[in-house]
């Protein structure tokens, strides 16, 4: 079966990893990059080089735009001009939903979308990406899609994608400062951190995560009673913060947090469970 030809501009890093994947995958693949040698490579294995930007577009109903920011985004996108007619855009790089909502009133068949994974990623069942705005281009080429990674169309709102991108980031920077203060904590006094993750770490991690859904459930009913841990009882002590000054590590990165459970219990929800804290970060 003929594959649906795509075009992909940018190719930086994730550029060069999405024209790759699609290449892979069987798809006529044009290319495009400001610096045009960074297509080379891509040309070697199989890839139309367009020469500028309007004839890039012209080649492919498809159009995955990946490139730096959203200024980047709005110059390549008034480089090419006029769109032809039935040509779908699907923008891959990084923005906010008020941006991606801005270039859906000036592109007609818009998907904005997230990519969470790293380039190496990439076609691999780890990479995920999400999607949002017209529903007919998901229809049309969600098959297509899919070759990149787990494709989730969260709906017509074209902001959607690029909101749970960065929800689903601040939870993985979450992650990795506690990681962080994790480290630097058993590092102080001499502990291998490699090792402490793989035995210790990562299992406990683990046995948290499981506590999510309950956690999930008590922010969408707003009943946050404890079961088993109350906000008293956790925010009663600082003992983290203390041991790491004594052990010569900051508390900075787990400290905000501290001080909003102090401050949800001062409030009197001390019978609270921890997503209480929620309710502190409406702006
Ligand atoms: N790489 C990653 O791990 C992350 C994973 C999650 C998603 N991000 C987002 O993907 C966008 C592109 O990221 P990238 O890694 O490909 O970035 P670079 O390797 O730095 O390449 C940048 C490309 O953007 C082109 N570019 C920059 N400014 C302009 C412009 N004014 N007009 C046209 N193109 C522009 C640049 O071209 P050149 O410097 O080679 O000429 C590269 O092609 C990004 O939003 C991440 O947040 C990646």
């Amino acid at each position: 079966m003929t594959k649906t030809p795509v075009t992909v501009l940018g190719l930086g890093m994730m550029g060069q990893a999405l024209a790759t994947a699609l290449l892979d995958a069987g798809h006529p693949t044009t290319v495009w990059n400001r610096t045009p040698a960074r297509a080379d490579d891509l040309v070697t294995r199989g890839a139309t080089r367009a020469d500028t930007v309007a004839d890039a577009v012209a080649a492919a109903p498809l159009v995955i735009v990946c490139v730096l920011d959203h200024a980047a985004v709005e110059q390549v996108l008034t480089e090419a001009g006029p769109l032809p007619a039935g040509v779908a855009v699907v923008n891959l790089t990084t923005g906010t939903p008020a941006e991606a909502r801005a270039l859906a009133e000036r592109v007609p068949s818009y998907l904005d979308g997230g990519i969470m994974a790293v380039p190496s990623m990439i076609a691999t069942s780890s990479a995920m990406l999400l999607y949002s705005g017209d529903p007919e281009v998901f229809a049309t080429h969600g098959t297509t899609l899919e070759v990149l990674g787990t494709a989730h169309h969260l709906g017509a709102d074209p902001g959607a994608a690029a909101l749970h991108d960065l929800a689903l980031l601040a939870g993985a920077y979450g992650m990795f400062g506690g990681f962080l203060h994790a480290a630097a904590l058993v590092r102080s006094a001499g502990v291998e951190v490699g090792e402490f993750t793989s035995s210790l770490l990562i299992p406990w991690l683990h046995a948290m995560i499981a506590a999510l859904p309950e956690m999930a459930e008590q922010v969408d009913t707003g009943d946050y009673t404890a079961k088993e841990s109350s906000l008293e009882m956790q925010a009663a002590n600082d003992t983290i913060a203390e041991v790491s000054r004594a052990q010569g590590v900051s508390p900075e990165l787990l400290a905000p947090l501290h001080a909003l459970m102090r401050r949800r219990v001062e409030q009197g929800h001390g019978g609270d469970d921890l997503p209480s804290v929620i309710e502190l970060l409406r702006a």
